[in-house]
């Protein structure tokens, strides 16, 4: 992987004082494994539920951190750091006077510090949010194209590129969406990432298997990223020199993992035990041996790179080529805790006792538990100027970008028969055609299916993105096709592999530009409807942060036919609308979605607002002759709409979203006849609507929600028939508005192949039920 452009080095000279990193090392530590303690033994317990926090994960982080945020750090480097560590970055933003005492106080209560890592619910200045593993540590490695993007347009000037930098514990690479990560990462080439390693050998239930990490580490530099193994710290290196010097590194080297751990957690005396042991003979092992006493044999015995500030300010400061780096820095879990090396010590806390005698041990008085300075050697001036001098310390307040985007008007896509996918490509095309501030902050990516989710036109226009410029050999060599994506810096789509999982991580990181390098991006991505199952974890990562993003799911349902059951989704619309933080939107016609995609740009701007998820299909549908008047409009916008209204003799009224409304015509015109009073209520959006009835109904607002309007004519015994292309729960809580009756038609069993005729018949969802179900 070539490097990138190294970003401008500050000055780190005079930052390398050891000693002060180590004294705060120790305090960070302390007041990391004293909030959890506080959380746990001190805060009166009102429901008797155990807190919890992990000492022990905390701890094997506390060198990396500590040498990261107070020496190597930069105020544009961005950090996710491994969950389970967060007590370790409250403790670190107490100490620079960015988090408040109260919040440590409070530390997994109502309001406080967060047991996880969290933009929306920290109050301090977190980058990411962490928490589901793996998912923290690849959105590193998307923010870091959306940096090169942002460099690329324009909107972050290239000498203050940051690094993104990932803390990730060892086992996280158990989760398969940090490769799918790494792959996507390699052919976009993608730099200025640190992935540091937690490599404390050990998981939530035990230790990890030896040999696991020559295998990762293998991947790394076949990605071409810079591998450094920070394995033995100065004291063991400087072992290595004596005598039995080699003989100690090789016997470590060839401790088992399970080994290493039980020897650190029983200390000095069974080092000494096996070492005698296993290298008598060794001459000058006796030697090394007498001028160590037990407790100088467990320091030098755990001596571990990921521990040893000079060896970790060392090899940060080395890494300033723009290039990805991966440090696996060999940790101790529980680090000078009595927890440490236990294999069990993953949710283990020290017991008050415990607590107290290493409180002692630091010399921290009672009472002064909190305090930032107290047990320590050095002058608290001195310490605090320290603090004060740190290069992150010159990170400035979020930006927040100025005004919102203006939205051109979005006029519907003529044409008698047209499906929602096709509406929506045309749309996407005429905003590429056109000259505006929205279609320049636009950017489109997808998981493999761009042309076949209709962005096709939409990439002839704005092109693809890529670091250098890469011409279209078919288009050079004069070779027809519809496709005209040539790439470089200035495209506005993001192609990317199939994995749904990258799609939205790298949305999550887009529809989060404004926080990280201010100014505002519009991502919209396609896939697939039933896919959305793939990459849920990190929609939900992505939306959980607060990120903004339109995604475009098509086709959908099992309207999609000879596809067959694989491809048909059947939940996604219940998936939409119990997804907090984001607005799910099912049009049938393209004059609605016209209606609503120009809405749901400004709503993904609007700081009350949300992402969006547009749920189309590729069946054509004949289009009602209509101009929408600004009533229809809004009625569109709050989720659904007459299209015939109900009147006193009405009993019964048919209910649609999306692709079935040819169905729900048929059946109306077969009706016609035989009653006047049938009604027919379009839902382009079942969430708005179902959203703003909720809102209502909780805050016994004085204010009719939407529905409640529509329904206020609506005979009590009117029978509601909800037809949807989905699960029929998607509709059918329409019926407790006012307590109708209901027959919920819809999908609720695997799809297979077929046409639509057989498909809609047999899961009941064709013309001839609604009416049956209408009569009956
Ligand atoms: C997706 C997901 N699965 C499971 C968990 C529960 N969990 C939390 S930490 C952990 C083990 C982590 O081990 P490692 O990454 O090595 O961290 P360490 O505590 O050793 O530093 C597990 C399984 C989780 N948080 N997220
Ligand atoms: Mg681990």
């Amino acid at each position: 992987m070539s490097t990138k452009q190294p970003p401008k080095n500050q000055s780190l000279s005079g930052r390398n004082d050891i000693a002060l990193l180590e004294e705060l090392e120790q305090k960070i530590l302390w007041l990391a494994s004293y909030l959890i303690h506080h959380a746990n033994h001190i805060r009166p317990s009102r429901d008797g539920l155990k807190v919890g926090g992990h000492q022990a994960s905390s701890a094997s982080m506390v060198s990396i951190m500590t040498a990261l945020y107070f020496h190597s750090m930069r105020s544009e480097d961005r950090i996710a750091v491994k969950p389970h560590a967060s007590p370790i970055m409250h403790a670190i933003m107490y100490l620079m006077d960015r988090q408040k005492l109260d919040s440590l106080k409070n530390f997994r209560g109502f309001g406080g510090a967060q047991s996880y890592p969290s933009i929306t619910k920290d109050t301090t200045d977190v980058d990411f949010s962490t928490g589901s593993v793996g998912m923290g540590v690849a959105a590193t490695l998307f923010n870091s194209l959306v940096q090169d993007y942002m460099i690329d347009h324009g909107w972050v000037e290239r000498e203050r590129a940051g690094r993104m930098i990932a803390l990730a514990g060892d086992a996280e690479f158990d989760e398969g969406n940090i490769f799918e990560a790494l792959l996507e990462g390699w052919k976009h080439r993608v730099g200025n990432l640190w992935w540091i390693v937690d490599y404390n050998r050990q998981s939530l239930d035990g230790v990890v298997d030896d040999a696991l990490f020559e295998r990762i580490k293998g991947v790394f530099d076949s990605l071409g990223w810079q591998v450094h193994p920070l394995k033995y710290g100065k004291k063991l290196l400087a072992a290595q020199d004596g005598p039995s010097g080699e003989a100690l590194l090789n016997w470590i080297d060839n401790c088992p993992n399970q080994l290493y751990s039980a020897l650190t957690y029983q200390g000095g005396s069974e080092w000494r035990r096996h070492l005698e042991l296993d290298l008598a003979g060794t001459s000058g092992i006796k030697e090394f041996l007498d001028s160590h006493d037990n407790n100088g044999l467990q320091a030098i015995m755990t001596n571990l790179g990921g521990h040893d500030m000079a060896t970790l300010t060392e090899a940060f400061t080395a890494a300033d080529d723009g290039a990805p780096h991966c440090f696996i820095a060999y940790t101790v879990k529980g680090y000078g805790l009595p927890l440490a090396g236990h294999k069990d010590n993953h949710a283990g806390m020290m017991s008050p006792t415990q607590l107290s005698d290493y409180q002692k041990k630091l010399g921290i008085l009672n009472g002064e538990e909190w305090d930032k300075f107290s047990g320590m050697k050095t002058q608290p001036k001195k310490i605090q100027a320290f603090i004060e001098k740190a290069p992150y310390q010159q990170r400035s307040a979020r930006q927040k970008a100025t005004q919102p985007i203006l939205v051109p008007e979005i006029v519907p896509p003529e044409s008698e028969q047209q499906s929602t996918q096709e509406a929506f490509g045309k749309i996407m095309f005429e905003l590429a055609k056109g000259k505006s501030e929205l279609a320049d902050h636009i950017v489109t990516t997808s998981p493999d299916v761009t042309s076949s989710t209709n962005l096709g036109g939409w990439v002839n226009r704005r092109k693809l993105y890529a670091l250098e410029t890469i011409a279209d050999v078919f288009k050079d060599k004069r070779i027809p096709s519809t496709q005209l994506w040539s790439k470089g810096p200035s495209g506005q789509h993001i192609e990317l592999g199939i994995a749904e999982n990258n799609l939205f991580s790298l949305l999550g990181q887009l529809g989060l530009s404004e926080r990280h390098f201010g100014t505002r991006l519009l991502p919209v991505g396609t896939l697939y409807d039933p896919f959305i199952a793939r990459g849920l974890d990190a929609l939900n990562y992505g939306l959980y942060q607060g990120a903004r993003f339109m995604i475009v799911a098509t086709p959908s349902g099992i309207t999609l036919g000879p596809e067959g059951g694989a491809h048909q989704s059947i939940n996604t619309p219940l998936i939409g609308l119990s997804q907090p933080g984001l607005v799910t939107l099912e049009p049938s016609y393209a004059d609605e979605l016209a209606v609503q995609m120009a809405w749901a740009f400004s709503h993904m701007q609007d700081e009350k607002g949300a992402s969006i998820y547009f749920r189309l299909s590729t069946r054509k549908l004949p289009q009602l002759p209509r101009t929408l008047s600004p009533i229809q409009s809004a009625h569109i916008i709050e989720g659904a709409y007459w299209l015939r209204e109900p009147k006193r003799e009405t009993r019964g009224i048919i209910i649609y979203s999306g692709a079935l409304a040819p169905e729900v015509m048929n059946a109306a015109e077969t009706l016609a006849g035989r009653d006047h009073g049938l009604a027919i209520l379009a839902v382009p959006s079942s969430d708005r609507l179902y959203k703003g009835w909720l809102q209502a109904k909780r805050n016994s607002q004085k204010d009719m929600s939407h529905i409640d309007k529509l329904f206020k004519n609506v005979p009590r015994d009117a029978k509601l028939i909800t037809v949807c292309d989905g699960h029929p729960l998607n509709l059918s809580w329409l019926g407790t508005v006012n307590g109708n009756p209901v027959i919920p038609l819809g999908v609720d069993e695997f799809g297979q192949t077929g046409d639509l005729v057989d498909l809609y018949a047999h899961h009941k969802l064709d013309a001839e039920t609604i009416v049956k179900a209408y009569l009956g």
